[in-house]
Protein backbone atom coordinates (compact mmCIF):
# COMPACT_ATOMS: atom_id res chain seq x y z
CA UNK A 1 0.00 0.00 0.00
CA UNK A 2 0.88 3.73 -0.56
CA UNK A 3 3.36 5.41 1.83
CA UNK A 4 4.59 1.81 3.46
CA UNK A 5 6.39 -0.62 0.68
CA UNK A 6 8.47 2.11 -0.33
CA UNK A 7 11.69 1.76 0.82
CA UNK A 8 14.99 3.33 0.01
CA UNK A 9 17.64 0.49 1.40
CA UNK A 10 19.33 -0.17 -1.82
CA UNK A 11 17.90 2.39 -4.09
CA UNK A 12 16.96 5.68 -5.83
CA UNK A 13 13.47 4.99 -4.96
CA UNK A 14 12.04 7.80 -2.28
CA UNK A 15 10.43 7.31 0.56
CA UNK A 16 6.73 8.94 0.53
CA UNK A 17 4.90 10.32 3.65
CA UNK A 18 1.64 8.76 3.82
CA UNK A 19 -0.90 11.09 2.77
CA UNK A 20 -5.00 10.65 2.12
CA UNK A 21 -5.70 9.94 -1.38
CA UNK A 22 -9.32 9.24 -1.45
CA UNK A 23 -12.08 9.91 0.47
CA UNK A 24 -11.66 6.77 2.69
CA UNK A 25 -8.48 8.04 3.42
CA UNK A 26 -10.54 11.32 5.02
CA UNK A 27 -11.81 9.56 7.62
CA UNK A 28 -8.64 9.18 9.58
CA UNK A 29 -8.26 13.01 9.92
CA UNK A 30 -8.03 14.45 13.36
CA UNK A 31 -7.72 11.67 15.11
CA UNK A 32 -4.38 11.92 16.52
CA UNK A 33 -4.41 14.72 19.42
CA UNK A 34 -1.35 17.02 19.55
CA UNK A 35 -0.10 18.82 22.85
CA UNK A 36 1.07 21.76 21.91
CA UNK A 37 4.41 22.98 24.32
CA UNK A 38 4.70 26.45 23.22
CA UNK A 39 1.21 27.41 24.35
CA UNK A 40 1.49 30.82 26.35
CA UNK A 41 0.36 29.39 29.96
CA UNK A 42 -0.25 32.39 31.40
CA UNK A 43 -3.08 33.34 28.76
CA UNK A 44 -6.58 32.45 30.86
CA UNK A 45 -7.66 30.12 28.19
CA UNK A 46 -4.27 27.87 29.58
CA UNK A 47 -4.74 28.48 33.51
CA UNK A 48 -9.03 28.15 33.89
CA UNK A 49 -10.07 24.80 34.65
CA UNK A 50 -13.46 25.59 34.61
CA UNK A 51 -12.96 26.22 30.79
CA UNK A 52 -10.43 23.49 30.50
CA UNK A 53 -13.28 20.91 31.36
CA UNK A 54 -15.85 22.99 29.03
CA UNK A 55 -13.34 22.94 26.43
CA UNK A 56 -12.48 19.02 26.65
CA UNK A 57 -16.06 18.14 26.47
CA UNK A 58 -16.54 20.08 23.18
CA UNK A 59 -13.44 18.76 21.70
CA UNK A 60 -14.28 15.13 22.43
CA UNK A 61 -17.80 15.81 20.25
CA UNK A 62 -15.40 17.70 17.53
CA UNK A 63 -13.25 14.73 17.39
CA UNK A 64 -15.10 11.70 17.28
CA UNK A 65 -16.85 13.39 14.39
CA UNK A 66 -15.68 11.11 11.06
CA UNK A 67 -15.12 13.42 7.93
CA UNK A 68 -18.29 12.93 5.81
CA UNK A 69 -21.04 12.29 8.20
CA UNK A 70 -22.94 14.72 9.61
CA UNK A 71 -21.41 17.78 12.01
CA UNK A 72 -22.99 17.42 15.45
CA UNK A 73 -24.35 20.50 16.49
CA UNK A 74 -22.68 22.45 20.04
CA UNK A 75 -25.73 23.24 22.54
CA UNK A 76 -23.26 26.87 23.63
CA UNK A 77 -23.85 28.01 26.65
CA UNK A 78 -25.12 31.79 27.10
CA UNK A 79 -21.42 32.93 28.47
CA UNK A 80 -20.60 31.33 25.38
CA UNK A 81 -22.88 33.13 23.04
CA UNK A 82 -22.36 36.54 24.79
CA UNK A 83 -18.31 36.25 23.44
CA UNK A 84 -19.23 35.65 20.03
CA UNK A 85 -21.65 38.78 19.76
CA UNK A 86 -19.42 40.92 21.83
CA UNK A 87 -15.96 39.87 19.68
CA UNK A 88 -18.23 39.81 16.52
CA UNK A 89 -19.42 43.54 16.83
CA UNK A 90 -15.90 45.03 17.62
CA UNK A 91 -13.81 42.81 14.98
CA UNK A 92 -16.43 43.92 12.73
CA UNK A 93 -16.17 47.60 13.55
CA UNK A 94 -12.77 47.76 13.43
CA UNK A 95 -12.44 45.78 10.29
CA UNK A 96 -13.99 47.83 8.02
CA UNK A 97 -11.23 50.10 7.44
CA UNK A 98 -8.25 47.96 7.81
CA UNK A 99 -9.33 44.48 6.10
CA UNK A 100 -9.37 43.78 2.40
CA UNK A 101 -12.69 44.24 0.52
CA UNK A 102 -12.38 41.20 -0.95
CA UNK A 103 -12.66 39.22 2.49
CA UNK A 104 -14.97 42.00 3.57
CA UNK A 105 -17.00 40.99 0.52
CA UNK A 106 -17.46 37.40 1.91
CA UNK A 107 -18.01 37.99 5.05
CA UNK A 108 -20.87 40.33 4.62
CA UNK A 109 -22.33 37.91 2.30
CA UNK A 110 -22.17 34.92 4.62
CA UNK A 111 -22.93 36.68 7.83
CA UNK A 112 -26.16 38.01 6.12
CA UNK A 113 -26.94 34.15 4.87
CA UNK A 114 -26.34 32.36 8.43
CA UNK A 115 -27.11 35.52 10.73
CA UNK A 116 -23.48 36.15 12.94
CA UNK A 117 -25.46 39.24 14.49
CA UNK A 118 -27.47 36.33 16.43
CA UNK A 119 -26.03 33.44 17.07
CA UNK A 120 -22.75 31.20 17.04
CA UNK A 121 -23.29 29.63 13.60
CA UNK A 122 -22.96 25.58 13.81
CA UNK A 123 -20.40 23.62 11.07
CA UNK A 124 -22.80 21.94 10.06
CA UNK A 125 -24.38 25.31 8.70
CA UNK A 126 -21.04 26.65 7.71
CA UNK A 127 -20.52 23.19 5.94
CA UNK A 128 -23.51 23.49 3.64
CA UNK A 129 -22.79 27.41 2.77
CA UNK A 130 -19.24 26.36 1.61
CA UNK A 131 -20.03 23.60 -0.01
CA UNK A 132 -22.70 25.21 -2.16
CA UNK A 133 -19.81 28.39 -2.78
CA UNK A 134 -16.81 26.52 -3.79
CA UNK A 135 -17.06 22.76 -2.85
CA UNK A 136 -15.15 22.95 0.46
CA UNK A 137 -15.94 20.69 3.45
CA UNK A 138 -15.35 20.77 6.90
CA UNK A 139 -14.13 18.16 8.78
CA UNK A 140 -14.72 18.89 13.34
CA UNK A 141 -11.38 19.11 14.87
CA UNK A 142 -10.68 18.91 18.57
CA UNK A 143 -8.10 21.76 18.37
CA UNK A 144 -5.09 22.41 16.09
CA UNK A 145 -3.59 19.67 13.97
CA UNK A 146 0.00 19.09 12.99
CA UNK A 147 1.28 21.25 9.81
CA UNK A 148 1.38 18.16 7.41
CA UNK A 149 -2.73 16.91 8.51
CA UNK A 150 -4.11 20.29 7.90
CA UNK A 151 -2.21 21.14 4.82
CA UNK A 152 -3.27 17.85 3.54
CA UNK A 153 -7.10 17.95 4.24
CA UNK A 154 -7.14 21.42 1.76
CA UNK A 155 -5.81 18.94 -1.17
CA UNK A 156 -9.37 17.27 -0.99
CA UNK A 157 -11.34 20.85 -0.46
CA UNK A 158 -11.26 19.81 3.36
CA UNK A 159 -11.23 22.35 6.24
CA UNK A 160 -10.64 21.03 9.25
CA UNK A 161 -12.01 23.49 11.39
CA UNK A 162 -12.54 23.78 15.64
CA UNK A 163 -15.56 24.23 17.26
CA UNK A 164 -15.36 25.62 21.08
CA UNK A 165 -14.97 29.21 21.44
CA UNK A 166 -11.98 31.19 23.51
CA UNK A 167 -11.51 32.34 26.40
CA UNK A 168 -14.49 35.23 27.97
CA UNK A 169 -12.19 36.94 30.13
CA UNK A 170 -9.68 37.61 26.70
CA UNK A 171 -11.55 37.39 23.88
CA UNK A 172 -9.54 39.85 21.96
CA UNK A 173 -6.29 37.20 21.17
CA UNK A 174 -6.86 33.39 21.42
CA UNK A 175 -3.39 32.04 21.08
CA UNK A 176 -5.01 29.01 19.76
CA UNK A 177 -7.26 28.84 16.54
CA UNK A 178 -11.24 29.01 17.86
CA UNK A 179 -13.98 28.96 16.30
CA UNK A 180 -14.34 32.91 16.11
CA UNK A 181 -10.82 32.26 14.09
CA UNK A 182 -12.09 29.84 12.06
CA UNK A 183 -15.52 30.92 11.27
CA UNK A 184 -14.76 34.76 10.82
CA UNK A 185 -11.14 34.43 9.69
CA UNK A 186 -11.05 31.26 7.56
CA UNK A 187 -14.66 30.78 6.03
CA UNK A 188 -15.12 34.18 4.09
CA UNK A 189 -12.10 33.02 2.52
CA UNK A 190 -12.73 29.89 1.68
CA UNK A 191 -15.73 31.38 0.51
CA UNK A 192 -14.08 32.61 -2.40
CA UNK A 193 -13.34 30.67 -5.14
CA UNK A 194 -9.80 31.65 -5.86
CA UNK A 195 -9.02 31.25 -2.59
CA UNK A 196 -10.49 28.36 -2.49
CA UNK A 197 -8.52 26.96 -5.34
CA UNK A 198 -5.04 28.18 -4.14
CA UNK A 199 -5.79 26.46 -0.86
CA UNK A 200 -6.25 23.36 -2.31
CA UNK A 201 -2.92 23.93 -4.53
CA UNK A 202 -1.20 24.19 -0.92
CA UNK A 203 -2.87 21.07 -0.04
CA UNK A 204 -1.79 19.14 -3.02
CA UNK A 205 1.68 20.18 -2.88
CA UNK A 206 2.31 18.89 0.45
CA UNK A 207 0.87 15.67 0.05
CA UNK A 208 3.39 13.41 0.50
CA UNK A 209 5.86 16.50 0.63
CA UNK A 210 9.12 15.53 2.71
CA UNK A 211 9.13 17.23 6.07
CA UNK A 212 11.58 20.54 5.02
CA UNK A 213 8.47 21.20 2.43
CA UNK A 214 5.97 20.42 4.69
CA UNK A 215 7.33 23.24 7.17
CA UNK A 216 8.42 25.91 4.61
CA UNK A 217 4.31 25.64 3.41
CA UNK A 218 3.15 25.91 6.69
CA UNK A 219 5.15 28.93 7.02
CA UNK A 220 3.84 30.34 3.72
CA UNK A 221 -0.10 29.58 4.91
CA UNK A 222 0.99 31.39 8.08
CA UNK A 223 2.27 34.45 5.71
CA UNK A 224 -0.59 34.50 3.62
CA UNK A 225 -3.72 33.26 4.27
CA UNK A 226 -3.59 33.46 8.22
CA UNK A 227 -1.53 37.00 8.28
CA UNK A 228 -1.07 38.47 4.53
CA UNK A 229 -2.04 41.43 3.38
CA UNK A 230 -2.35 43.30 0.02
CA UNK A 231 -2.29 46.64 -1.55
CA UNK A 232 -5.97 47.86 -2.34
CA UNK A 233 -5.88 51.45 -3.70
CA UNK A 234 -2.48 52.10 -2.47
CA UNK A 235 -3.24 51.34 1.04
CA UNK A 236 -1.80 47.85 2.73
CA UNK A 237 -4.78 46.55 3.90
CA UNK A 238 -5.24 42.79 5.67
CA UNK A 239 -6.82 39.66 3.89
CA UNK A 240 -5.02 36.72 6.29
CA UNK A 241 -7.99 34.80 8.73
CA UNK A 242 -5.33 35.69 12.06
CA UNK A 243 -5.95 39.03 11.15
CA UNK A 244 -9.38 39.28 10.86
CA UNK A 245 -10.26 37.57 13.85
CA UNK A 246 -8.06 39.29 16.43
CA UNK A 247 -9.26 42.72 17.40
CA UNK A 248 -4.99 42.59 19.08
CA UNK A 249 -4.39 41.31 15.66
CA UNK A 250 -6.48 44.62 14.43
CA UNK A 251 -5.22 46.82 16.80
CA UNK A 252 -1.90 45.78 15.94
CA UNK A 253 -2.17 45.90 12.22
CA UNK A 254 -1.24 49.73 11.74
CA UNK A 255 1.48 50.05 13.88
CA UNK A 256 3.25 46.99 12.76
CA UNK A 257 6.21 47.08 10.32
CA UNK A 258 5.43 45.76 6.65
CA UNK A 259 7.58 44.01 4.38
CA UNK A 260 7.28 42.57 0.90
CA UNK A 261 6.36 39.23 0.50
CA UNK A 262 8.87 36.89 -1.13
CA UNK A 263 7.83 33.33 -1.27
CA UNK A 264 11.53 32.09 -1.94
CA UNK A 265 13.06 34.67 0.93
CA UNK A 266 9.79 34.24 3.70
CA UNK A 267 9.10 30.13 3.56
CA UNK A 268 11.83 29.95 5.92
CA UNK A 269 11.56 33.03 8.24
CA UNK A 270 10.58 32.76 12.08
CA UNK A 271 7.05 33.79 12.92
CA UNK A 272 5.78 34.06 16.61
CA UNK A 273 2.12 32.00 17.16
CA UNK A 274 1.39 33.55 20.71
CA UNK A 275 1.43 37.01 20.50
CA UNK A 276 0.26 39.08 17.59
CA UNK A 277 2.51 39.44 14.81
CA UNK A 278 5.58 41.93 14.80
CA UNK A 279 5.69 42.01 10.77
CA UNK A 280 3.10 41.31 8.01
CA UNK A 281 4.15 40.76 4.42
CA UNK A 282 2.17 42.49 1.87
CA UNK A 283 1.72 41.87 -1.66
CA UNK A 284 0.87 44.30 -5.10
CA UNK A 285 -2.83 42.45 -5.05
CA UNK A 286 -4.27 38.87 -4.10
CA UNK A 287 -3.26 37.88 -8.04
CA UNK A 288 0.79 38.72 -6.79
CA UNK A 289 0.05 36.31 -3.86
CA UNK A 290 -1.47 33.44 -6.44
CA UNK A 291 1.07 33.75 -9.03
CA UNK A 292 4.18 33.44 -6.48
CA UNK A 293 2.77 30.46 -4.44
CA UNK A 294 2.23 28.68 -7.87
CA UNK A 295 6.26 29.72 -8.72
CA UNK A 296 7.19 28.71 -5.48
CA UNK A 297 5.31 25.33 -5.42
CA UNK A 298 6.64 24.24 -8.92
CA UNK A 299 10.16 24.88 -7.51
CA UNK A 300 9.58 21.94 -5.07
CA UNK A 301 11.15 19.00 -5.51
CA UNK A 302 8.90 16.01 -5.35
CA UNK A 303 9.35 12.80 -6.80
CA UNK A 304 5.99 12.93 -8.59
CA UNK A 305 3.43 15.51 -9.40
CA UNK A 306 -0.04 15.03 -8.17
CA UNK A 307 -3.42 16.69 -9.48
CA UNK A 308 -7.20 16.57 -7.96
CA UNK A 309 -9.52 13.91 -9.74
CA UNK A 310 -13.22 15.75 -9.68
CA UNK A 311 -14.76 12.76 -10.45
CA UNK A 312 -13.36 10.44 -8.85
CA UNK A 313 -12.84 12.35 -5.95
CA UNK A 314 -9.29 11.26 -5.13
CA UNK A 315 -5.40 12.23 -5.93
CA UNK A 316 -3.71 11.06 -8.53
CA UNK A 317 0.14 10.45 -9.62
CA UNK A 318 0.68 12.39 -13.13
CA UNK A 319 4.60 11.66 -13.44
CA UNK A 320 7.08 9.64 -11.48
CA UNK A 321 10.44 12.11 -11.70
N1 LIG B 1 -4.62 34.71 17.23
C1 LIG B 1 -5.79 34.31 16.49
C2 LIG B 1 -7.03 35.00 17.07
O1 LIG B 1 -7.00 35.55 18.16
O2 LIG B 1 -8.08 34.97 16.45
C3 LIG B 1 -6.04 32.81 16.52
C4 LIG B 1 -4.89 31.89 16.14
C5 LIG B 1 -4.48 31.96 14.71
C6 LIG B 1 -3.53 30.89 14.31
FE1 LIG C 1 -5.90 29.60 11.07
Amino acid sequence: EHGQVLTNQNSKIPVVPWYPRNENDLKSLGLLMIVDEENNQDHPQFTDQQYRIRREDIAKISQQHIFGQTIPNIDYTEQEEATWKKIYQVLREKGKSLLSQRYLKNLQKIENALGFKYKIPQLSEIDAYLQAETGFRIKATHGILSQREFLNALAHRVFCCTQYIRHHQYPEYSPEPDLIHEILGHVPLFADKEIADLSQEIGILSSGAEQKDIKRLGTLYWSTLEFGACKENGQIKGYGAGIASSTGELDNFPIANYEKFDPFIHADRQYPTQIVQPTYLYSEDFDEVIQELIMFGKSLQKPFGLYYDFIEKELKATKII
